[in-house]
């Protein structure tokens, strides 16, 4: 029997509900276990794991490998029940996960939010015990119950003022969902998929994050980051206030002034030899493999070779000398309270990709992390006309249309997120959590273009921002100015002789992907098809699109930049195939990624010029433009 899409989504939905709990399904029983499995369940339940954990990984590698290679839809079903009471609850749902979206017969097949999976990761604990509490007390089991999110502090802790940025949801489970398209040990050769560039990305997408960080810093009237380099250096403090359900235990609040402390996997040591020889390679220009022999840093792999190496990932360049610096400095920076585990607290927020973001450290280590990227950007030549012009071609003038002509509102909105897969409740309606989160109203780029050569023109549209003001009030240059430029939409279009007007909207960016399907949506067969290609979880919250400005209207710049298409393609350009929704920070699935530049591209090297308008060519174009914050909120329910 051949199943269609919407009934294989429906047999893979309860893989996923009520994930921290046992199912005591005939299953769990150790006889019924196929002989794949062996060697599996190392990691104990009701530990919290981190794919940043080099063990805890190769477990979850292990069972995702065994799962994408089960030869049917129904064997991949009967070893994910059977996998599921005893491996660990978050291994399990990382590699069910990384196997649905890899299987091709999973393919049209959406993973449920992992918010709605795991919500103890994204909810505060008293929101929890207030939604608990509602539901005890209320007897009309037809009726939704709604609890408001409560919050992690207040304004005496500075840092506070961004907590609505580092807590959003939909910003931690886009990096929960880039974790799971791009595993550190994916291997090409076992399951018959390359991931494209996949050192670069992670570079780069890890550098958008921070670039967009502090932008929204800049907007909330913050001094941008500080990276982390000193590993001596006592860390800022900060408290989740979340609680793991598969255990009952809080993550740990840390208090300010404490240290990086060794562990018995890895020392603060380590990670310092291991910064050197990367930072020695670099100025170098080449890494040593483990035979000695040299691998060129150049221009055009030099970026994908580090992006690996200090992830580290499967394809890092001599691990045993190179080490896994930016993996474990997630683990170490998650265990400074319990270092040695004598007092059996869970690990804090840093070391889960779907919780990291929330701590303050997680921006100042990637900033670490991506200042090294940038040494080696550094040693490379700047581009040259050559590289940059698009003889013929010419903007003449950028609107952004939205209410105001060039000006963003931003503002509050609130929405709801379901409990009731995560908890069985027992009771026909819902229960939600009512949490307020940064939106921006909806608006499209006017880009007027004058082709003054005699044939069509193909064209790579480059749409970037950053603000034009630092922290001082001074006019940011270039070299600072390309480390906040944040990706705004990257896309094709025909350019004819004469006049052209490309009108674009705001909500096809190739950054963000549509609003993610709920599980109650999913369940009700919502735009399930085997054809839908929009769809992947994986893309940045179009919600956070535009940094929030502030009161007085933000200046920002409003960098247009269009190259030539037929040099930029690759492939198709991603046109065709699944989860191309999103292409910028998630790449085109099981394809190269559709844009031959160096991600980033024309700001990921230095520039010569010290302000960005000596700088521009005719194809480029630079408009000021406003970011303006509305702090009431506007209630727009689902
Ligand atoms: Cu995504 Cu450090 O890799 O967080």
């Amino acid at each position: 029997m051949v199943l269609g899409a919407l009934e294989k989504q429906l047999r893979v939905l309860p893989l996923f509900e009520y994930a921290s709990i046992p199912t005591k399904e005939k299953f769990a029983l150790k006889a019924h276990r196929d002989p794949k499995l062996q060697g599996l369940g190392v990691l104990g339940r009701g530990q919290l794991f981190s794919l940043f954990h080099a063990e805890h990984l190769a477990e979850a590698t292990k069972l995702y490998e065994v799962l994408i290679g089960a030869k049917t839809f129904e064997e991949f079903l009967d070893l994910c029940h059977q996998v599921r009471d005893f491996v660990n609850e978050g291994l399990y749902v990382y590699a069910v996960s990384v196997a649905i979206l890899h299987r091709p017969d999973c393919k049209g097949v959406s993973l449920p939010p992992i918010q709605e999976i795991f919500p103890d990761k994204f909810v505060t604990v008293q929101t929890l015990y207030d939604a608990f509490k509602e539901f005890w007390q209320n007897p009309h089991k037809e009726e939704d119950v709604i609890v408001d999110m409560q919050t992690t502090g207040n304004i005496l802790d500075p840092e506070y003022n961004l907590a609505y940025y580092r807590e959003d949801i939909g910003i931690n489970a886009h990096h929960w969902h880039w974790h799971l398209v791009y595993p550190a040990t994916w291997r090409p050769e076992v399951i018959g998929k390359v991931k494209d560039r996949k050192g670069e990305l992670f570079y780069y997408m890890h550098q958008q994050m921070c670039a967009r960080y502090d932008c929204e810093r800049l907007s909330n009237g913050m001094p941008r980051m500080e990276p982390f380099h000193n590993f001596h250096e006592p860390l800022e403090g900060y408290s989740s206030h979340l609680s793991s359900s598969i255990n009952g235990l809080p993550y740990p609040s840390r208090p300010d002034g404490m240290t990086l402390q060794d562990l018995k996997e890895v020392s603060v040591q380590d990670l310092e030899r291991w910064r050197d020889r990367i930072s020695d390679a670099i100025h170098i220009g080449h890494v040593e493999d483990e035979n000695g022999s040299h691998v060129p840093l150049d221009d055009t792999r030099g970026i994908d070779i580090l992006g690996a190496m200090v992830e580290a990932s499967y394809e890092s360049i001599n691990q045993a000398f190179y080490g896994s610096i930016h993996n474990w400095g997630h683990v170490i920076s998650a265990r400074v309270l319990d270092p040695d585990g004598r007092y059996h607290l869970n690990p804090g927020v840093m070391s889960d990709t779907a919780t990291s973001l929330r701590d303050p450290i997680f921006y100042r280590w990637h900033r670490f992390i991506d200042n090294m990227f940038q040494d080696y950007k550094e040693t490379l030549p700047h581009y040259n006309h050559s590289d940059l012009e698009f003889p013929g071609i010419e903007i003449t003038k950028v609107l952004l249309n939205a209410e105001h002509t060039n000006n963003i509102n931003t503002f509050k909105e609130f929405s709801m997120l379901d409990l009731s897969h995560a908890y069985e409740f027992g009771r026909d309606g819902a229960v939600k959590v009512r949490f307020s989160h940064l939106n921006h109203e909806d608006f499209h780029y006017k880009i007027q273009v004058e082709n003054h050569t005699s044939k069509t023109k193909p064209a790579t549209v480059r749409i970037f921002m950053a603000p034009k003001y630092d922290e001082l009030g001074n006019e940011l240059d270039t070299k600072n100015l390309r480390r906040l430029m944040i990706e705004m939409d990257k896309f094709h279009a025909e350019i004819h002789p004469g006049h052209n007007t490309i009108v674009r909207h705001s909500k096809d960016s190739s950054v963000t992907i549509s609003s993610a399907r709920s599980f109650g949506q999913l369940a009700h067969g919502e735009g399930i098809n085997e054809h839908a290609n929009e769809y992947c979880s994986c893309g940045w919250p179009d919600h956070l699109l535009v940094p929030r400005g502030d009161e007085k209207g933000m200046p920002f710049h409003l960098f247009v930049m269009l190259t030539d298409w037929l040099h930029d393609q690759v492939g198709d350009h991603g046109k065709t195939g699944m989860c191309t929704d999103a292409v910028s920070y998630c790449g085109a699935k099981d394809q190269l990624y559709p844009d031959r530049r160096p991600m980033g591209f024309p700001f990921d090297r230095h520039i010569e010029l010290e302000h960005l308008k000596d700088w521009v060519l005719p194809n480029m174009k630079d408009t000021l433009i406003t970011v303006t914050h509305h702090e009431e909120i506007h209630n727009h329910n689902h």
